[in-house]
């Protein structure tokens, strides 16, 4: 078993280099990778996770917690020399500062370890010393996997998908009108592939802002240091009948192609293949909040994103897989601060629903999947009003402007999610436009000022249970 992890990590080329032959054999590497949608919580997870764990005052439905196991958690240099280090103090610092802050947002692949001294269990607990399992924690966009169905799609069928999808969605008419103003023969011209990319970017940036959730080809809205390449600098265009040699539309295909090969491919390759642990964090209310269309794009993205973990639906990642496999998966409802604890269940079986079809399918190859509602970072408190006669269950907390800045503080109701989930599902699948009998509203909290007794991590909801689950029989 052990030769064949080395043999595997040989072929698969990783500039893995301190994955050293002792690790290997003595100390176990759980990679675990983290994704979601752009602002769906990816970095507030991770920062309040490794502080909890760092921490572990707060984490007792993490089994070894309980039963005193661990006995301490350090951070050490992340193993990859050419991944960046997830920025764990900035980070932290942000969210724990006499006047706390959200994260900035973050634009690539990060990667940190955190290496557990844990006392084993059962019958090998008094034969052998503490083992150490190192937890090497990936934070990578969730755009990146969606990329992954451009793999078999050529750029005709993607220029045509892609405009079909477009004039539906705020924020296109500026790329629309610009490339009806282009003859795809025209000579290729910089200036112009130019235009046309930065038209279609905007588009997409809209596009997302107006709360949908598929807007790829992913880098676009994530450049990182790719930014102005030439893989990165195409736009969905028609094909002529006679595609000239030097034209427009040849080096748009071209380029397509090339974003494909060096961009996605890469990602899967170097990063994709060695995950072991996944958690997909969903902005769930987000989504709700922003109307049906949106709901409904989610649900489609998270069968988009989910296709990356079911093997054999791309017959290139099955090749670069060769049968291994991530072993569990979570989804997680995150933000469920937002709501009170009376509703955390309706929320986690949305999550179920929404992500119903890959869950089956990820279950049936052989992934243990399950969905949770969490919050990373509690910024409200829970309280009780009454309301015309009767009572409301509410969160209360420190409402962030638009502009960043501290608002007042406010008790807030957002909305009774339903029991059924189908009672949101169907219609957004129907094609509602609105919401017919609720309306759901989503506040911005800003992070709550913290007063951590020593040993405690900052407060959350869950974090504990999705340890638990992510790593606990690890552990
Ligand atoms: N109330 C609350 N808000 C949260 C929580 N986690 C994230 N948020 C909000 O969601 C925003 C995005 O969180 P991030 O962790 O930066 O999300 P991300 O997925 O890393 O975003 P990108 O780096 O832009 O892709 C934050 O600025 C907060 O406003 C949470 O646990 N509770
Ligand atoms: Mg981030």
């Amino acid at each position: 078993m052990v030769i064949g992890t080395i043999a595997d990590t040989l072929t698969r080329g990783v500039g893995n280099v301190t994955d050293t032959l002792s690790e290997t054999f003595f100390e176990p590497v759980v990679r675990i990778g983290v994704t979601g949608l752009s602002r769906a919580g990816k970095t507030v997870f991770i920062t309040s996770l490794v502080a909890n764990l760092l921490d572990r005052g707060r984490m007792p439905q993490l089994a070894a917690e309980a039963e005193s196991r661990i006995l301490t958690a350090y951070l050490q240099p992340q193993p990859d020399d050419t991944v960046a280090r997830f920025d764990y103090e900035s980070h932290l610092a942000a969210l724990t500062a006499r006047e706390p802050r959200w994260p900035d947002s973050t634009r690539a692949v990060s990667e940190l370890r955190l290496s557990l001294k844990v006392r084993p269990t059962g019958m090998l607990a008094g034969l052998q010393g503490p083992r150490t399992v190192h937890l090497d924690i990936v934070d990578y966009p969730g755009e990146w996997l969606l990329d992954l169905g451009l793999l078999d799609q050529s750029f005709e069928r993607w220029t045509e998908k892609t405009l079909k999808r477009l004039p539906q969605r705020p924020g296109s008419e500026p790329f629309l009108a610009l490339l009806g103003g282009v003859d795809p023969n025209e000579e290729f011209s910089e200036p112009k592939a130019k235009a046309l990319a930065e038209a279609f970017t905007g588009a997409l940036h809209m596009a997302r802002e107006a709360g949908f959730s598929d807007c790829t080809p992913g880098r676009f809205l994530l450049p990182g240091e790719k930014a102005g390449s030439p893989a990165l600098t195409f736009a969905p265009m028609p094909k002529p009948e006679n595609p000239a040699r030097r034209g427009l539309w040849r080096e748009m295909e071209r380029r397509f192609e090339a974003y494909k090969a060096q961009i996605v491919k890469p990602f899967f390759r170097d990063h994709f293949s060695r995950i072991d642990r996944q958690i997909v964090l969903v902005d769930a209310l987000g989504a709700i909040h922003a109307g049906p269309p949106a709901l409904d794009d989610l649900r489609r993205t998270m069968a988009g994103i989910l296709k990356a973990f079911r093997p054999g639906s791309n017959a290139w990642l099955t090749q670069l897989l060769r049968g291994r496999r991530v072993e569990k998966i979570l989804f997680a409802a995150t933000k469920a601060d937002h709501l009170h604890h009376s509703q955390h269940a309706r929320l986690t079986a949305i999550m179920e629903a929404l992500t119903r079809e890959a869950r089956d399918r990820a279950r049936f190859a052989g992934a243990e999947t399950s969905a949770m509602s969490i919050a990373a970072l509690r910024a409200t408190v829970e309280q009780t009003l009454p309301h015309n006669g009767s009572e409301l269950d509410c969160v209360r907390g420190t409402l962030l402007n638009p502009d960043g800045s501290r608002g007042r503080q406010a008790a807030f109701y957002p909305g009774a999610l339903p029991e059924d989930p189908s009672h949101l599902l169907t219609p957004a699948r129907e094609g509602a436009e609105g919401w017919l009998d609720a309306d759901y509203e989503i506040m911005r909290f800003a992070p709550a000022p913290l007063t951590l007794k020593p040993g405690e991590g900052p407060p959350h909801i869950r974090l504990d249970r999705a340890a638990q689950f992510l790593v606990g029989d690890r552990l």
